[in-house]
Protein backbone atom coordinates (compact mmCIF):
# COMPACT_ATOMS: atom_id res chain seq x y z
CA UNK A 1 0.00 0.00 0.00
CA UNK A 2 2.65 2.07 1.10
CA UNK A 3 4.70 1.93 -1.82
CA UNK A 4 1.63 2.22 -4.04
CA UNK A 5 0.42 5.89 -2.47
CA UNK A 6 4.40 6.53 -2.98
CA UNK A 7 4.25 5.75 -6.47
CA UNK A 8 0.70 7.53 -6.52
CA UNK A 9 2.15 10.68 -4.96
CA UNK A 10 4.98 10.64 -7.41
CA UNK A 11 3.06 10.37 -10.22
CA UNK A 12 0.94 13.21 -9.36
CA UNK A 13 4.41 15.38 -8.06
CA UNK A 14 5.57 14.39 -11.74
CA UNK A 15 2.29 15.26 -13.56
CA UNK A 16 1.97 18.48 -11.75
CA UNK A 17 5.96 19.37 -12.51
CA UNK A 18 4.78 18.88 -15.99
CA UNK A 19 1.69 20.83 -16.32
CA UNK A 20 4.23 23.30 -14.56
CA UNK A 21 6.85 22.99 -17.20
CA UNK A 22 3.73 23.37 -19.88
CA UNK A 23 2.66 26.84 -18.38
CA UNK A 24 6.00 27.85 -18.09
CA UNK A 25 6.75 26.76 -21.99
CA UNK A 26 3.36 28.82 -22.69
CA UNK A 27 4.37 32.17 -20.90
CA UNK A 28 7.34 31.90 -22.69
CA UNK A 29 6.11 31.43 -25.92
CA UNK A 30 5.78 34.43 -28.09
CA UNK A 31 4.16 38.08 -26.64
CA UNK A 32 0.93 37.41 -29.03
CA UNK A 33 0.41 34.17 -26.32
CA UNK A 34 1.62 35.67 -23.08
CA UNK A 35 -1.01 38.55 -23.89
CA UNK A 36 0.60 42.02 -23.75
CA UNK A 37 -1.36 44.55 -21.96
CA UNK A 38 -3.51 47.29 -23.25
CA UNK A 39 -5.54 50.13 -21.08
CA UNK A 40 -5.76 53.64 -21.10
CA UNK A 41 -2.57 55.64 -21.05
CA UNK A 42 -1.36 57.27 -17.68
CA UNK A 43 1.87 58.95 -15.90
CA UNK A 44 3.10 56.94 -12.83
CA UNK A 45 5.34 59.59 -11.01
CA UNK A 46 7.54 57.16 -8.70
CA UNK A 47 7.89 58.08 -5.10
CA UNK A 48 11.43 59.79 -4.06
CA UNK A 49 11.80 56.37 -2.38
CA UNK A 50 11.82 54.02 -4.94
CA UNK A 51 14.50 51.35 -5.67
CA UNK A 52 15.58 49.97 -8.78
CA UNK A 53 13.37 46.53 -8.41
CA UNK A 54 10.47 49.08 -7.67
CA UNK A 55 10.79 50.70 -10.88
CA UNK A 56 11.17 47.17 -12.83
CA UNK A 57 7.65 46.16 -10.83
CA UNK A 58 5.76 49.70 -12.41
CA UNK A 59 7.34 48.70 -15.97
CA UNK A 60 6.11 45.47 -15.92
CA UNK A 61 2.62 46.15 -14.60
CA UNK A 62 2.71 49.81 -16.83
CA UNK A 63 0.19 49.36 -19.69
CA UNK A 64 0.45 50.48 -23.19
CA UNK A 65 1.68 53.97 -23.75
CA UNK A 66 2.06 54.97 -20.00
CA UNK A 67 5.03 57.06 -19.12
CA UNK A 68 7.02 56.22 -15.64
CA UNK A 69 8.67 59.57 -14.52
CA UNK A 70 11.87 58.60 -12.31
CA UNK A 71 12.59 60.17 -9.27
CA UNK A 72 15.95 62.17 -9.02
CA UNK A 73 17.90 59.38 -7.51
CA UNK A 74 20.95 57.31 -8.37
CA UNK A 75 19.95 53.79 -8.93
CA UNK A 76 21.73 50.50 -9.26
CA UNK A 77 21.39 48.14 -12.21
CA UNK A 78 18.11 48.42 -14.31
CA UNK A 79 17.99 44.20 -15.61
CA UNK A 80 14.39 43.99 -17.46
CA UNK A 81 13.85 40.58 -19.27
CA UNK A 82 10.37 39.19 -21.35
CA UNK A 83 8.53 43.07 -21.28
CA UNK A 84 6.40 43.26 -23.71
CA UNK A 85 4.05 46.32 -24.52
CA UNK A 86 1.99 46.36 -28.62
CA UNK A 87 2.61 50.28 -27.53
CA UNK A 88 5.57 52.34 -26.33
CA UNK A 89 5.94 52.39 -22.95
CA UNK A 90 8.47 55.74 -21.80
CA UNK A 91 10.60 55.84 -18.89
CA UNK A 92 11.13 59.19 -18.22
CA UNK A 93 14.52 60.24 -16.05
CA UNK A 94 14.16 64.00 -16.73
CA UNK A 95 14.27 65.07 -13.00
CA UNK A 96 17.61 63.66 -12.76
CA UNK A 97 17.49 59.86 -12.23
CA UNK A 98 20.80 57.96 -12.95
CA UNK A 99 21.73 53.92 -13.04
CA UNK A 100 25.12 52.17 -12.80
CA UNK A 101 23.68 49.86 -15.63
CA UNK A 102 20.74 49.15 -17.92
CA UNK A 103 20.37 45.25 -19.60
CA UNK A 104 16.96 45.03 -21.64
CA UNK A 105 16.65 41.45 -23.26
CA UNK A 106 13.79 39.99 -25.01
CA UNK A 107 12.28 43.57 -24.40
CA UNK A 108 9.30 45.58 -26.54
CA UNK A 109 7.87 49.12 -27.14
CA UNK A 110 9.88 50.41 -24.65
CA UNK A 111 11.04 53.82 -24.52
CA UNK A 112 13.98 55.07 -22.08
CA UNK A 113 14.47 58.90 -22.42
CA UNK A 114 17.01 61.78 -20.16
CA UNK A 115 18.23 58.51 -18.73
CA UNK A 116 21.68 58.99 -17.15
CA UNK A 117 24.05 55.59 -16.99
CA UNK A 118 27.24 56.18 -14.92
CA UNK A 119 28.45 52.46 -14.98
CA UNK A 120 32.13 52.52 -13.44
CA UNK A 121 34.96 50.64 -13.57
CA UNK A 122 36.16 47.47 -15.15
CA UNK A 123 38.77 45.73 -16.70
CA UNK A 124 36.56 43.91 -19.94
CA UNK A 125 36.64 46.74 -22.48
CA UNK A 126 34.95 45.11 -24.81
CA UNK A 127 33.07 42.59 -22.79
CA UNK A 128 30.99 44.68 -20.63
CA UNK A 129 28.30 47.52 -21.46
CA UNK A 130 26.78 50.40 -19.51
CA UNK A 131 23.65 49.88 -21.72
CA UNK A 132 22.84 46.49 -23.37
CA UNK A 133 19.83 45.96 -25.81
CA UNK A 134 19.28 42.30 -26.57
CA UNK A 135 17.19 40.01 -28.66
CA UNK A 136 14.58 43.05 -28.74
CA UNK A 137 12.63 44.90 -31.00
CA UNK A 138 11.21 48.94 -30.89
CA UNK A 139 13.42 50.13 -27.79
CA UNK A 140 14.29 53.91 -28.52
CA UNK A 141 17.17 55.61 -25.95
CA UNK A 142 17.49 59.38 -26.32
CA UNK A 143 18.73 62.37 -24.39
CA UNK A 144 20.03 60.61 -22.49
CA UNK A 145 24.08 60.37 -20.85
CA UNK A 146 26.16 57.01 -21.37
CA UNK A 147 29.54 56.30 -19.62
CA UNK A 148 32.01 54.71 -17.47
CA UNK A 149 34.35 56.29 -14.99
CA UNK A 150 34.73 60.00 -15.96
CA UNK A 151 38.32 60.51 -14.37
CA UNK A 152 41.44 60.92 -16.37
CA UNK A 153 41.97 57.12 -16.30
CA UNK A 154 40.97 55.93 -19.96
CA UNK A 155 41.96 52.20 -19.55
CA UNK A 156 39.15 51.61 -16.69
CA UNK A 157 36.42 51.79 -19.18
CA UNK A 158 34.20 49.22 -20.55
CA UNK A 159 31.60 49.60 -23.67
CA UNK A 160 29.14 52.11 -23.47
CA UNK A 161 26.52 50.68 -25.36
CA UNK A 162 25.84 47.09 -27.28
CA UNK A 163 22.20 46.40 -29.52
CA UNK A 164 22.56 42.95 -30.48
CA UNK A 165 19.93 40.59 -32.52
CA UNK A 166 17.52 43.34 -31.97
CA UNK A 167 15.36 45.33 -34.37
CA UNK A 168 13.48 48.42 -34.71
CA UNK A 169 16.38 50.21 -32.55
CA UNK A 170 16.40 54.24 -32.38
CA UNK A 171 19.09 56.09 -30.60
CA UNK A 172 19.47 60.07 -30.52
CA UNK A 173 20.44 62.59 -28.86
CA UNK A 174 22.62 61.13 -26.31
CA UNK A 175 26.15 60.98 -25.36
CA UNK A 176 28.46 58.77 -25.35
CA UNK A 177 31.76 59.32 -23.49
CA UNK A 178 34.53 58.28 -21.23
CA UNK A 179 33.95 54.83 -22.36
CA UNK A 180 36.47 51.84 -24.11
CA UNK A 181 33.71 52.22 -27.57
CA UNK A 182 30.93 54.09 -27.19
CA UNK A 183 27.98 52.17 -29.25
CA UNK A 184 28.77 48.37 -30.45
CA UNK A 185 25.71 47.21 -33.33
CA UNK A 186 26.11 43.63 -33.70
CA UNK A 187 23.67 41.33 -35.91
CA UNK A 188 20.88 43.50 -36.17
CA UNK A 189 17.99 45.61 -38.64
CA UNK A 190 16.21 48.38 -38.64
CA UNK A 191 18.67 50.78 -36.39
CA UNK A 192 18.63 54.34 -36.23
CA UNK A 193 21.59 56.39 -34.63
CA UNK A 194 20.99 60.06 -35.01
CA UNK A 195 22.42 63.33 -33.74
CA UNK A 196 24.48 61.83 -30.95
CA UNK A 197 28.12 62.63 -29.64
CA UNK A 198 30.67 60.26 -29.12
CA UNK A 199 33.73 61.82 -26.84
CA UNK A 200 36.73 61.01 -24.63
CA UNK A 201 36.59 57.76 -26.12
CA UNK A 202 39.34 55.40 -26.38
CA UNK A 203 38.33 53.35 -29.26
CA UNK A 204 35.80 53.87 -31.75
CA UNK A 205 32.38 55.55 -31.78
CA UNK A 206 30.33 53.32 -33.80
CA UNK A 207 30.71 49.85 -34.45
CA UNK A 208 28.91 47.55 -36.85
CA UNK A 209 28.69 43.85 -37.81
CA UNK A 210 26.29 41.64 -39.85
CA UNK A 211 23.52 44.03 -39.18
CA UNK A 212 20.70 45.48 -42.00
CA UNK A 213 18.99 48.53 -42.89
CA UNK A 214 21.53 51.32 -40.46
CA UNK A 215 21.28 55.12 -40.30
CA UNK A 216 24.11 56.79 -38.74
CA UNK A 217 23.21 60.59 -39.17
CA UNK A 218 24.19 63.84 -38.11
CA UNK A 219 26.59 62.68 -34.90
CA UNK A 220 29.68 64.41 -33.39
CA UNK A 221 32.67 62.61 -33.09
CA UNK A 222 35.60 64.13 -31.15
CA UNK A 223 38.27 64.43 -27.94
CA UNK A 224 39.50 60.38 -28.75
CA UNK A 225 41.69 59.32 -26.40
CA UNK A 226 44.00 56.79 -28.68
CA UNK A 227 46.30 55.08 -24.87
CA UNK A 228 48.31 52.53 -26.32
CA UNK A 229 49.82 52.08 -29.68
CA UNK A 230 47.08 49.50 -30.65
CA UNK A 231 44.29 52.28 -30.20
CA UNK A 232 43.00 53.52 -33.46
CA UNK A 233 40.09 54.71 -33.39
CA UNK A 234 37.12 55.21 -35.76
CA UNK A 235 34.33 57.54 -35.77
CA UNK A 236 32.51 55.01 -37.76
CA UNK A 237 33.86 51.25 -38.26
CA UNK A 238 31.86 49.23 -40.20
CA UNK A 239 33.43 45.32 -39.83
CA UNK A 240 32.61 41.59 -40.39
CA UNK A 241 34.92 39.82 -37.96
CA UNK A 242 32.61 38.21 -35.60
CA UNK A 243 29.40 38.57 -38.11
CA UNK A 244 27.76 35.56 -39.83
CA UNK A 245 25.87 38.26 -42.24
CA UNK A 246 27.29 40.85 -44.39
CA UNK A 247 26.30 44.47 -43.26
CA UNK A 248 23.97 45.96 -45.86
CA UNK A 249 21.39 49.06 -46.85
CA UNK A 250 24.24 51.57 -45.11
CA UNK A 251 23.44 55.25 -45.15
CA UNK A 252 26.46 56.94 -43.24
CA UNK A 253 24.99 60.85 -44.06
CA UNK A 254 25.93 64.38 -42.16
CA UNK A 255 28.40 62.90 -39.58
CA UNK A 256 30.91 65.33 -37.62
CA UNK A 257 34.22 64.05 -37.32
CA UNK A 258 36.13 66.65 -35.53
CA UNK A 259 39.52 66.36 -34.31
CA UNK A 260 38.80 68.64 -30.92
CA UNK A 261 41.28 68.63 -28.09
CA UNK A 262 41.85 65.12 -28.29
CA UNK A 263 43.90 62.60 -30.58
CA UNK A 264 44.25 61.52 -33.98
CA UNK A 265 41.19 59.16 -35.34
CA UNK A 266 39.96 57.80 -38.25
CA UNK A 267 36.99 59.00 -39.90
CA UNK A 268 34.84 56.20 -41.49
CA UNK A 269 36.00 52.67 -41.91
CA UNK A 270 34.67 49.83 -43.80
CA UNK A 271 36.63 46.67 -43.90
CA UNK A 272 36.65 42.85 -42.39
CA UNK A 273 39.42 40.22 -42.02
CA UNK A 274 36.50 37.22 -42.66
CA UNK A 275 36.67 35.67 -45.93
CA UNK A 276 33.06 36.81 -47.85
CA UNK A 277 30.79 38.88 -46.26
CA UNK A 278 31.01 42.52 -48.15
CA UNK A 279 29.41 45.05 -46.93
CA UNK A 280 26.38 45.98 -49.50
CA UNK A 281 25.23 49.23 -50.80
CA UNK A 282 26.23 51.56 -48.69
CA UNK A 283 25.69 55.36 -49.36
CA UNK A 284 28.74 58.10 -47.16
CA UNK A 285 27.43 61.35 -48.48
CA UNK A 286 27.91 64.82 -46.71
CA UNK A 287 30.35 63.91 -44.02
CA UNK A 288 32.95 66.31 -42.38
CA UNK A 289 36.02 64.55 -41.92
CA UNK A 290 38.41 67.26 -39.69
CA UNK A 291 40.94 64.88 -38.72
CA UNK A 292 45.10 64.37 -38.30
CA UNK A 293 45.55 60.51 -39.30
CA UNK A 294 44.86 59.24 -42.63
CA UNK A 295 42.32 56.88 -43.83
CA UNK A 296 39.48 59.85 -43.69
CA UNK A 297 37.53 57.25 -45.61
CA UNK A 298 38.20 53.74 -45.65
CA UNK A 299 36.74 51.32 -48.39
CA UNK A 300 37.86 47.77 -48.65
CA UNK A 301 35.55 44.47 -49.30
CA UNK A 302 32.54 46.32 -50.41
CA UNK A 303 29.95 45.88 -53.29
CA UNK A 304 27.67 48.72 -54.19
CA UNK A 305 28.67 51.91 -52.34
CA UNK A 306 28.24 56.04 -53.09
CA UNK A 307 30.69 57.97 -51.74
CA UNK A 308 29.90 61.85 -52.16
CA UNK A 309 29.61 65.30 -51.03
CA UNK A 310 32.39 64.43 -48.33
CA UNK A 311 35.11 67.12 -47.04
CA UNK A 312 38.13 64.98 -45.72
CA UNK A 313 40.43 67.90 -44.39
CA UNK A 314 43.35 67.88 -42.05
CA UNK A 315 43.04 69.09 -38.70
CA UNK A 316 46.23 70.14 -37.37
CA UNK A 317 49.04 68.80 -35.71
CA UNK A 318 48.75 66.57 -38.50
CA UNK A 319 50.00 62.50 -38.12
CA UNK A 320 49.43 61.76 -41.55
CA UNK A 321 46.93 63.51 -43.94
CA UNK A 322 43.39 61.79 -43.76
CA UNK A 323 42.27 60.93 -47.77
CA UNK A 324 40.03 58.80 -49.16
CA UNK A 325 41.40 55.43 -49.40
CA UNK A 326 39.93 52.32 -51.79
CA UNK A 327 41.37 49.12 -50.99
CA UNK A 328 40.42 45.71 -52.88
CA UNK A 329 38.34 44.09 -53.01
CA UNK A 330 35.56 46.32 -54.19
CA UNK A 331 32.89 46.35 -56.51
CA UNK A 332 30.53 48.97 -57.71
CA UNK A 333 31.82 51.99 -56.24
CA UNK A 334 31.12 55.60 -57.20
CA UNK A 335 33.26 58.24 -55.77
CA UNK A 336 31.89 61.82 -56.51
CA UNK A 337 32.24 65.27 -55.72
CA UNK A 338 33.95 65.26 -52.87
CA UNK A 339 36.86 67.54 -51.55
CA UNK A 340 39.81 65.64 -50.11
CA UNK A 341 43.73 66.22 -50.38
CA UNK A 342 43.59 62.91 -52.10
CA UNK A 343 42.09 60.20 -53.23
CA UNK A 344 44.29 56.42 -52.81
CA UNK A 345 43.15 54.05 -54.99
CA UNK A 346 45.21 50.79 -54.63
CA UNK A 347 46.83 49.21 -57.43
CA UNK A 348 44.96 45.86 -57.14
CA UNK A 349 41.50 47.70 -57.33
CA UNK A 350 40.08 46.94 -60.68
CA UNK A 351 39.42 50.24 -62.17
CA UNK A 352 36.43 48.79 -64.51
CA UNK A 353 34.73 48.90 -60.73
CA UNK A 354 35.70 52.42 -59.30
CA UNK A 355 34.23 55.48 -60.45
CA UNK A 356 36.00 58.61 -59.97
CA UNK A 357 33.61 62.33 -60.90
CA UNK A 358 34.54 65.35 -59.75
CA UNK A 359 36.85 65.47 -56.87
CA UNK A 360 39.18 68.16 -56.03
CA UNK A 361 41.03 69.11 -52.83
CA1 LIG B 1 37.86 56.23 -17.04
Amino acid sequence: MREGLSTSVGASVLLLFMIGLLVVSLAEGSPEESGEKTAIIKTHSLPDVASVSDIAEVIRAANPGDVIDLPAQAFGHLNLTGVHFTEPVIIDGKAGASFSKITLREVRNLYLRNIIVKAGTTSNHLGEFAVTVMRSRGVQISDSDISWSADKDWTNDGTGMTARLSTDVVIEDTIFHHSFTGLVIRDAGDIKIRKNTFRDLRRDGINVSGTVDIDIDQNVCTDFHPERPKDHPDCIQLWNDTAIRSNENIRITANNIIRGDGGVSQGIFLAGQKPGLPHRNVLIDGNLIHQGMGQGIFLRKVEGAVVRNNIVQAAPPVEHTPVITLRAPLKDIRVEANRAARIDVAPEVLRSEVLLLNNGP
